[in-house]
């Protein structure tokens, strides 16, 4: 039972548009809701959401004194992270969705799921979320509506999105011109693994998600529209829709250079948009702003070069890791007003996860007391849900309708061995080889094992809505007379000694590698070494001076393995021919130059 907040009257009198009505009186009439609530956003539906929630016992109010507004949902147990194996991308014609999606004839999949659908809000209330992705009046946002019977998901998207009135005027005003918005169609069900799909139909601008209640298969706004969807529409009208944080980097000189950087899922993303540059640094004038933190709209503008904004106004972050030393930004933003997912509590109440500090928590993320032979207390991918805003270094310029200008992206795996600290690309066709030819290794964002190198070209292998072979074609169409392209570079924070330990310190510290960017953005600095990867920083380039680093760990972190690099690049080349004649001439090429 959901019954709440209190379910207006008749759906057909939720909006003007003719179109929407119609299409929640279509979902009613297929899952037999008790009630249905269109959405306004306000602060009091909030409230109210969280009250039932409470009542009804899928959330737990935490210590209020030390985090007010704070509260605490535990998931199924089976259901934690994103599910790839049950993710499709149902286009009329299975190569468009390209060998790095799961396919199925969009006839069938509409089948499978209307059967799933049918009924299963009976005894529920169907919730309608009106949403805009990107700043309501932005030219370059997109809107969408969510049906869902989850209020879990309704309190979520109202921290992670533009929800309510203003995205419903937006959606009727537009669709009174022809324009489609974003069709999500989202249930619960009864969180059998066996019964979960998430399916997306991106030449109807449709979603389909059944059967789990977590983050990015359920918030339909994020990962299933603002990526896939957006991917699939961004190529049809000549732009990027990219798994990317975008942040501004602040120079003494008094510049503001923004910065997008596509990581894979629980890679970093986070904590670069929010870094905090040690006392150095601070000193010297340096500063970073957070503009978004995992969803990266990309235009090229009049003036020939790439104008980003961020979709989302909320943060679905990775808690365990998150410390007053490695993301004081996120953690002060996290004390109030947020929604926590799978964390462990203390026994006085207070969320924990694994990183956090030395204390010992009481109740580990499946509410049983804490004992470390069932894991970890926090479930490895346990997160929080928090506005945008609250964040200390939260950017202004994260509601500007025209966006930001990008001057550098930056392309990053997690690779214990091998890959460098930094390399820069030599001109965009090598950035984008640069960027297909990512590898990373698996985290907990995703069911299935952990630690293992797969090839996840630009992040997006989960979230591409397309063919890979077209994407990249895509990214490289930019490249054109006018165009004032950004420089493209290839970061590792995660290489690891012999003692399995990380060489770099991390975290507030990559403002050094920052700073080199920047420094070739500029120009100020040359190029370094012409490597067989791509332009290397010299010793002398990189301000190491203060922190403690062996010579041979940056010997390691710095310098190129050849032998090793010529696999890699084998092994690479391997992977992208697998996206055959589709693929662009010269990235399946073995010479790179
Ligand atoms: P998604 O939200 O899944 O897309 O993840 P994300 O890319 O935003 O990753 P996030 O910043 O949340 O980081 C994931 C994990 O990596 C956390 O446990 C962090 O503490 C850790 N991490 C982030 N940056 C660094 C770094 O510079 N060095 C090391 N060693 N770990 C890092
Ligand atoms: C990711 O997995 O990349 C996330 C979390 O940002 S989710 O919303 O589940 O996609
Ligand atoms: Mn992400």
């Amino acid at each position: 039972m959901n019954a709440v907040p209190r379910p207006q009257a008749s759906p057909a009198h939720g909006s003007r548009l003719a179109a929407l009505n119609d299409w929640v009186a279509e979902v009613a009439a297929l899952t037999r809701p008790d009630a249905i609530h269109w959405c306004d956003g306000s602060d009091a539906e909030y409230a109210s959401l969280l009250e039932g929630m409470v009542a009804e016992g899928t959330l737990l109010p935490l210590n209020q004194q030390t985090h007010p507004g704070c509260y605490l949902h535990r998931s199924d147990p089976d259901d934690v992270a994103r599910v790839e194996h049950l993710t499709f991308v149902c286009t009329r014609e299975r190569d468009d969705a390209g060998p790095n999606n799961h396919w199925m004839p969009p006839a069938d999949a509409h089948a499978k799921m209307d059967a799933l659908f049918d009924g299963c809000m009976r005894g529920r209330t169907l919730y309608v979320v009106p949403y805009c992705m990107g700043p309501i009046d932005s030219p370059l946002a997109r809107c969408g509506v969510e049906i869902t019977d989850s209020p879990y998901v309704v309190a979520n998207m109202r921290l992670m999105t533009r929800m309510g009135v203003d995205a419903l005027s937006r959606i009727e005003r537009e669709g009174a011109d022809g324009k489609v918005f974003v069709r999500g169609l989202h249930s619960t069900g009864e969180l059998d693994p066996e019964r979960r799909f998430i399916m997306h139909f991106p030449e109807d601008l449709a979603i389909k998600s059944f059967g789990s209640g977590y983050g990015g298969n359920a918030l339909l706004g994020k990962k299933c529209h603002a990526l896939r969807l957006a991917s699939w529409q961004a190529r049809q009208e000549g732009w990027l829709a990219e798994h990317m944080l975008i942040l501004g980097l602040e120079t003494p000189a008094g510049d503001t250079h923004y910065i997008a950087a596509a990581f894979p899922s629980a890679c970093g993303k986070t904590n670069l948009a929010m870094l905090i540059p040690p006392a150095s640094y601070r000193a010297k004038g340096w500063k970073v702003t957070t503009v978004g933190d995992d969803i990266c709209w990309m235009h090229p503008g009049e003036d020939g070069r790439l104008w980003a904004i961020n979709p989302e106004a909320g943060y679905f972050g990775v808690a365990p890791g998150t410390s007053a030393k490695t993301n004081p930004n996120a953690l002060a933003m996290i004390q109030r007003d947020t929604i926590y997912t799978n964390v462990a509590v203390t026994d006085d109440n207070q969320p924990w996860w694994e990183g956090l500090d030395d204390r010992v928590p009481a109740f580990d993320w499946q509410g049983r007391p804490f004992d470390p032979a069932n894991g970890p207390a926090a479930h490895p991918n346990a997160r929080f849900t928090v506005r945008a805003r609250q964040c200390p270094s939260w950017s202004p310029r994260a509601e500007d309708p025209q966006g930001v200008p990008i001057s550098a992206i930056v392309f990053g795996g997690r690779r214990s061995t091998l890959v460098p600290l930094v390399f820069e690309a030599r001109d965009w066709t090598h950035g984008v080889q640069v960027g297909a030819s990512m590898g990373s290794e698996t985290t907990a964002a995703a069911t299935g094992a952990v630690g293992v190198m797969r090839r996840d070209p630009m992040a997006m292998k989960p979230f591409c809505g397309y063919h890979f072979g077209d994407y990249f074609a895509h990214w490289l169409s930019f490249d054109k007379p006018g165009a004032k392209l950004p420089k493209i570079f290839h970061v590792n924070w995660f290489r690891k000694g012999e003692d399995g330990k990380f060489l770099w310190p991390g975290f507030g510290e990559n403002i050094r590698v920052l700073e080199w960017m920047v420094a070739r953005v500029d120009g100020s600095v040359v190029s370094g070494e012409d490597s067989d990867i791509g332009l290397l920083p010299t010793r002398t380039q990189l301000d190491l001076d203060d922190i403690a680093l062996a010579t041979e760990d940056l010997d390691r972190l710095l310098g190129i393995e050849h032998d090793a690099w010529a696999v890699e690049r084998d092994a690479a080349v391997a992977d992208l021919n697998a996206y055959g004649v589709r693929l662009p001439v010269g990235l399946g090429s073995s010479d790179p130059a």
